[in-house]
């Protein structure tokens, strides 16, 4: 269908849509033709190396350098281990200023480091950490910030690290959402002192579960080694009381043969983005996040919206609810925010996180994954402008 006519046949969507046949999630793991991994799966039968920094992992992270810019990686084989280990890594106790507007491991990974999580509100316009407000927040207990780059787009590290800089903190990232993200040509990894990215199965890229460390500072990422196994030197010696965070041989295969095609998943998703952006703008009461500037390459890991409700004619719940009817299964990413869970309510009641407060409760974010069709994004966008025009 061309815009024109899908645009006019939204507008005049009195007749109700049909739902999916099938449930249209969130998000789908993209995975390599099949053959491909089995080709592969027998090379680990051969050698009967399962884990343990076997040749695949070797392999894999040999193929990452170019991703990150040839900085220093380890393996971990998930996104939360790796920010406990990188928490560990470079000493940081007492407290760290972060984002309520984030998944809970961000946090859950300070706790289990028995840091303090001060929380700071997000700015507007990319929902990321509000550099304007962290200065305030530092206490003589501050070792760290702990950015995320929330949906892929990236904290202002300009700011942030300036401020790291005079207080003489650390700046930490949660890539998590942030694989494949260049600003100013450069890896997103070369922000701060240390990124942690999620390659769980969910993920713009992903080995089933997994994540990497990665930094430019060797000796980190050395302690980094050590902490994800068990801090073992050698045979005979552990130098450091770690835990087992290793990267297994079939989650690096699959990383392997899904690296491969990291490009052409990024343009299926660009292509994707650029409808939901094309026909989403012609609904009142939906907000879309501002264009990133052409200096940042982006992965289009999510699709958030904003539900402004008295424009749209329902409110961003009510949208969610019902589009479950229609098969389709948007999420809420990130609400509650963090600090509204029921383990954290209570360490910083007087805390003003304002806007993060609001974006959770508008924001919903919509399908997206390579092997969704530009068809169904249309009729999704269709059914969304249904609802609003019902005003339920
Ligand atoms: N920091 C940030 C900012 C993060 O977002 C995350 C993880 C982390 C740290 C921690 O990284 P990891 O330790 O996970 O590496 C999902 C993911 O499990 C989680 O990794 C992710 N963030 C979070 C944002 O989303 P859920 O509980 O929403 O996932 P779930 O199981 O409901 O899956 C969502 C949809 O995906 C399902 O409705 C169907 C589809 N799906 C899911 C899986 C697992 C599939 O089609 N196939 C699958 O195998 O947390």
């Amino acid at each position: 269908m061309i815009f024109d006519q899908l645009e006019v046949t939204m507008i005049q969507s009195v007749v109700r849509p049909k739902g999916f046949d099938k449930p249209i999630y969130v998000t789908q793991p993209f995975l390599p033709p099949i053959e491909e991994f089995q080709d592969a799966l027998s090379d680990i039968w051969e050698s009967k190396w399962l884990t343990n920094n076997g040749p695949l992992v070797q392999k894999f992270q040999s193929m990452l350098g170019q991703v990150f810019d040839d900085q220093s990686i380890s393996l971990v084989n998930n996104g939360t281990l790796g920010l406990q280990i990188a928490l560990q890594s470079l000493g940081i106790a007492g407290e760290v200023i972060t984002t309520p507007y984030s998944f809970v491991a961000s946090t859950h990974a300070l706790f289990w480091n028995k840091v303090r999580p001060v929380f700071c509100d997000i700015e507007e316009e990319y929902f990321t950490i509000d550099a304007s407000k962290v200065e305030d927040l530092i206490s003589p207990w501050t070792t760290a910030i702990l950015g995320v780059h929330v949906y892929g787009n990236p904290c202002n590290d300009d700011a942030l690290r300036d401020i790291a800089r005079r207080h003489n903190i650390k700046l930490i990232y949660d890539a998590a959402h942030a694989f494949g993200v260049r600003v100013h040509g450069k890896s997103i990894a070369n922000f701060g002192d240390l990124s942690v990215f999620s390659f769980h199965a969910t993920k713009v890229f992903h080995s089933i579960e997994g994540g990497a460390l990665v930094s430019n500072n060797k000796g980190v990422i050395k302690e980094s080694n050590y902490l994800k196994n068990f801090g073992f030197e050698n045979e005979t010696e552990v130098v450091l009381p770690g835990t087992n965070a290793k990267m297994n041989e079939f989650q690096a295969l699959m990383g392997i043969c899904t690296l491969r095609y990291f490009d052409k998943i990024v343009d299926s998703r660009r292509e994707l983005v650029d409808v939901y952006r094309k026909l989403l703008s012609t609904i009142s009461g939906i907000k879309l996040v501002k264009e990133l500037p052409d200096w940042v390459q982006y992965n289009y890991s999510y699709m958030p919206i904003l539900i402004i409700e008295n424009e749209f004619g329902c409110s961003r719940d009510q949208l969610y609810f019902k589009l479950r009817e229609f098969n389709i299964f948007a999420r809420r990413y990130f609400y509650p925010i963090i600090s509204e869970f029921y383990c954290y309510r209570k360490i910083q009641r007087d805390a003003d996180l304002g806007t993060a407060l609001r974006i959770s409760e508008q924001v919903i974010t919509l399908p997206i994954f390579p092997d969704l069709k530009i068809e169904d994004v249309e009729r999704i966008c269709i059914i969304i402008a249904y609802v609003g025009r019902q005003k339920i």
